[in-house]
């Protein structure tokens, strides 16, 4: 029974998302004994915590699914960037299917884990006081297990309603009529902005740092987006792109074209909708500040000409740039520009005017000012990318949190491994290529490494695999040095730690592109480089 006081399984992965449950079936095709702990009520991972008003993926589909044939064949969306109430329809469907939901614990938080030498076996407790022994421990835990809230926090005082985005109420909240606060611009607090405007009195966002988002065009999906028939040929080259999409950078620097030729891409690119102005532009826009000097200053021709009070049009879209363009998330928005145009919204710069605290009545900020509201989202992101992690009591053999060996940075081998955790592996987290990736295609990718490996050991009869701190250390550099060539490192961005006060400023995602890291992963898995086994 998967809700035994004591479990025993040959795999235990923990959480039920995109990878958890990808791990599973394919496992389960290779008959390994597998079994899920998730901490929510419902499969669907970041989409069964996310209900928050506009929650929606900015990656298009078809991209932004499965591979599987058997899923696809008979699942259609409705619109091109499917919400949280389609994308849960999805894995209902998933499950209709693979019949995933029999082998998981649900409302099961694991709190500790430690491999027992003795047994070979990973000993893994639950909140509740349940233990499970398994020989493998997978951890699909995403990169936004952990939410962040602001140190300002007074939120007790606060005599409205105030919600984290991932905490938002199952039923909603009703915010007709309302006075709306919403604290962060990352992709999330522009989706929240958006959408409660729809009914709210007004909408006040407080911005640290203007997100240069891109007009999504929403819509509903052509027939061709839907062609099953070039399904195959779409998920197979998706493998084959940088961020794992349906397209990619082009083979051009940005000062190959004239500046006609340039506007002229670039009003291209900008008017597709969606990343292609991020993902399928010049290759060197992420590396070469003169080149994404061009890039921002067109987003920001655009993007002023959208907004007609100055003073708002500065905050938002600033003639200098804040940092290179793309080197933090830019979210996809529908009118979040003109809606906080318009008189009753407003945007708040709280660089200048940081927050001081959150009073009974509304939010107070440096310079004294006290603005009212009713309903106050704080859309101020995750300990993103190893925050979950560090965050369920991992140990190492020694008994060494993995929080403890992680204070000073992060090392791991392979984004997928770490030493002194045998025979534990992970997907979609710290330094595989997580945040620069449409996530199903990293979570394959990812994935199917794993499965290969476990199969691997089991034909081979490896009872014992552990990373060696070498094979860490250097793939801790590479991971540095592939994002020292970019211009990452220049933005405070969770890509880069920046985001948590206190956490180490290091690159936390691998910047070389899906190709590249899989080619890297499939090489080492012959001869299991850079492991010990027994
Ligand atoms: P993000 O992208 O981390 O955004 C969080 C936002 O909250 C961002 O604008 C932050 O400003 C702001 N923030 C964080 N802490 C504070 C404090 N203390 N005061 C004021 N403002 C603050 O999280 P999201 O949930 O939007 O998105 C996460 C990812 O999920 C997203 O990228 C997608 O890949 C899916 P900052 O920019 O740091 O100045």
């Amino acid at each position: 029974d998967t809700y035994a006081k004591e479990l025993d399984t040959e795999v235990l992965i923990v959480g039920a998302g995109f990878g958890g449950i990808y791990l599973m079936h394919k496992l389960r095709q290779l008959g390994f004994k597998s079994k899920i702990y998730e901490a929510g009520k419902e499969l669907g991972g970041i989409w069964h915590w996310n209900c928050y008003p506009g929650a929606r993926v900015d990656s298009m589909i078809p991209i932004y699914e499965y591979s599987f044939p058997e899923i696809y064949e008979d699942w259609t969306w409705s619109v091109k960037y499917p919400g949280f109430v389609e994308l849960r329809k999805y894995f209902e469907h998933v499950d209709k299917k693979l019949d995933i939901k029999k082998d998981v614990a649900f409302d099961t938080r694991v709190v500790g884990a430690q491999f027992d030498r003795l047994s070979g076996k990973w000993i893994v407790k639950t909140e509740d006081d349940r233990t499970a022994k398994s020989r493998y421990l997978l951890l699909a835990t995403g990169f936004a297990a952990k939410r962040h809230f602001p140190d300002w926090m007074s939120i007790a005082k606060f005599q409205g309603e105030i919600h984290h985005s991932s905490f938002w109420p199952d039923t909603g909240v009703d915010v007709k009529g309302k006075r709306v606060a919403v604290v962060g611009t990352g992709s999330t607090g522009v989706q929240i902005a958006q959408e409660t405007a729809k009914d709210a009195a007004s909408v006040t966002v407080f911005q640290r740092t203007p997100n240069l988002a891109l007009p999504m065009h929403q819509g509903p999906v052509s027939k061709e987006n839907q062609d099953k028939s070039r399904y195959p040929e779409l998920f197979k080259h998706r493998m084959t792109t940088f961020a794992g999409f349906q397209y990619d950078f082009i083979k051009k620097r940005t000062f190959d074209d004239s500046p006609e030729e340039r506007e002229a891409f670039f009003e291209e690119r900008f008017d597709k909708g969606g990343f292609e102005f991020w993902l399928a532009t010049y290759d060197d826009m992420l590396f070469d500040e003169k080149a994404n000097d061009e890039a921002y200053n067109f987003w920001a021709k655009k993007t002023r000409a959208r907004i007609s009070d100055p003073r708002k049009r500065d905050i938002l879209a600033p003639l200098t740039p804040p940092h290179p363009f793309g080197t933090k998330r830019p979210s996809l928005e529908q009118n979040y520009y003109e809606m906080l145009d318009k008189p009753e919204n407003d945007v708040v710069d709280i660089k200048k005017t940081p927050i001081v605290e959150v009073t009974e009545t509304g939010i107070k900020t440096e310079d004294g000012k006290i603005r009212e509201f009713d309903v106050i989202a704080l859309a101020t992101g995750f300990d993103s990318v190893t925050g979950g992690m560090k965050n369920m009591g991992l140990k190492d053999v020694d008994g060494v949190e993995l929080a403890e060996k992680w204070k000073m940075g992060t090392w791991s081998y392979l984004g997928m491994s770490c030493a002194g955790f045998p025979n534990m592996f992970f997907l979609y987290g710290p330094q595989g290529p997580t945040a620069f990736s449409n996530g199903p295609s990293c979570v394959e990718c990812q994935g199917d490494w794993i499965v290969d490996a476990l199969k691997k050991l089991k034909d081979e009869d490896i009872k014992y695999i552990d990373t060696t701190r070498e094979a860490e250390e250097t793939w801790r550099q590479k991971v540095t040095e592939l994002s020292d060539k970019t211009l990452f490192p220049k933005a405070a961005s969770w890509y880069m730690g920046a985001n948590i006060p206190g956490k180490r400023r290091e690159q936390l995602n691998y910047a070389g592109g899906i190709p590249m890291y899989e080619k890297e992963c499939r090489e080492v898995l012959d001869n299991f480089d850079g492991f010990i086994t027994a």
